[in-house]
């Protein structure tokens, strides 16, 4: 991971911004002092989880996106996450399809909050992967969001509200946050 000199946490970093939105691949270090990582089982779960990226760049939170996955790669998997906390990471994000195992073997090796989002899948439509997410047994626990692009957006607003437990800046931004969505709403007028 590269480091900076800055000693911002939460930055909005425009480089980020700009891998974000024109690389196909998630970009696997883009800010230096990442505060969540956006971890999927694969390259091709990043059209959807480019929307949690997206999120939290919105709100200025340093993240990092990387493809590892639970079967693919199991050592990598637990390398991540059980050196993730000594890293400076808070929360972690965890998303994958089908035999979705990714964010439970990641909260089972640390005890960093872990946010697990469930791919659709082609054959289930997501519900093998929603279970295979949500189904922990007692012990550890994985907070599962919903199937697809609302889960990877909610798991990066679940996210900045842990994050903001300790930080009033994020508190306030979440507050502005909520209060646009509930004026476009408010201004919505049908035709
Ligand atoms: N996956 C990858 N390793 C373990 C699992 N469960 C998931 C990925 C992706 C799906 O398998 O998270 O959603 C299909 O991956 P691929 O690489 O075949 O497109």
């Amino acid at each position: 991971m590269p480091k900076s000199n800055s000693k911002k946490k939460q930055t909005s970093n425009a480089k980020n911004k700009s891998a974000v939105t024109a690389s196909p691949r998630p970009p696997v270090s883009p800010s230096a002092s990442p505060l969540v990582g956006i971890i999927m089982g694969s390259q091709s779960d990043w059209d959807t989880m480019r929307n949690a990226s997206e999120t939290l760049t919105q709100f200025g939170v340093a993240h990092e996106c990387r493809v590892i996955s639970a079967h693919r790669s199991p050592s990598l998997a637990s390398e991540f996450s059980s050196t993730a906390e000594s890293r400076g990471f808070e929360v972690i994000i965890g998303a994958a399809g089908g035999a979705a195992h990714l964010a439970g073997v990641l909260a089972a090796h640390t005890t960093l909050p872990v946010l697990g989002v469930p791919m659709r899948s082609e054959a289930l439509n997501g519900l093998d992967s929603l279970l295979a997410t949500v189904q922990m047994p007692g012990g550890i626990p994985v907070a599962t969001l919903a199937i697809g692009k609302p889960g990877a957006v909610n798991a990066a607003l679940f996210a900045v509200s842990i994050l903001a437990n300790n930080r009033p800046e994020l508190r306030e931004k979440l507050h502005r946050f909520r209060a646009v969505q509930e004026e476009k709403i408010r201004a919505t007028v049908l035709v």
